[in-house]
């Protein structure tokens, strides 16, 4: 058993059922131009997360830990994208529309694609996602089950966003969940703040958090 120093207590995990969960280090999220930045936001809040999300990806390598990579992008027909979710306010580019990285938020476009710092090794499980959440229409579930996993390390963008909410969806299912806080980012700081302390709230009601020296001191 591995126990980490988390909030709001000690996170504690067999090494033979963890698994990183690394949520849409997307070009598209990370970098002018793509669809973070098409509904207005400031991009460049994204960089911080991108030191700790590497070395977190290094630890778990270099522990054979399984890793897996999630994407938010859609088909090329948009078949998976509902409208309501396209036709939403008024960003600069809707989904699907030719940008500078290629089609807004379209799978094996440039800008869906994960940024090199992040990008996934062999036999690192990738998973793409038409919605914020992992687990929505994704065979992610079934993937756990026959990997055995029960504890999930979360990483990546946004905190209160996709993070959250596939952290939500995994605490339903059972999985205890802690979020490495130097390896997300939002891009409202306040924003993120407000997320690390609703997850560990009422007794980790979603999860824990953990510095990244919380983890590589638990397992070195
Ligand atoms: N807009 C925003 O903050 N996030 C998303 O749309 N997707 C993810 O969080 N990946």
């Amino acid at each position: 058993m591995i126990s980490v120093k988390a909030a709001p207590f000690s996170f504690d995990f067999e090494p033979s059922d963890v698994a990183l969960i690394v949520i849409d280090m997307q070009r598209d999220f990370i970098e002018p131009g793509g669809f973070g930045e098409t509904l207005g936001n400031d991009v460049s809040h994204m960089q911080r997360s991108i030191a700790p999300t590497k070395d977190l990806l290094a630890l778990f390598r270099a522990q054979s830990w399984p890793v897996i990579h999630t994407r938010e992008c859609h088909l090329p027909d948009l078949s998976d994208c509902p409208p309501a979710k396209r036709d939403r306010g008024a960003p600069s580019l809707r989904i699907g529309d030719p940008g500078p990285m290629g089609r807004i938020l379209i799978k094996g476009e440039p800008g869906a694609e994960i940024i090199a710092d992040c990008a996934p090794v062999d036999g690192e499980l990738v998973i793409d996602k038409p919605g914020k959440g992992a687990f929505y229409a994704t065979g992610l579930g079934e993937r756990l089950e026959k990997l055995g996993i029960k504890s999930l390390v979360f990483a990546g963008v946004t905190t209160e966003v996709c993070v959250q909410s596939t952290m939500r969806e995994a605490n339903d299912r059972g999985y205890n969940c802690l979020l490495i806080e130097e390896a997300t980012e939002s891009y409202f700081p306040h924003f993120k703040t407000a997320a690390l302390e609703m997850i560990r709230a009422q007794g980790g009601i979603v999860g824990w958090t953990a510095p990244l020296d919380a983890l590589k001191n638990a397992v070195q």
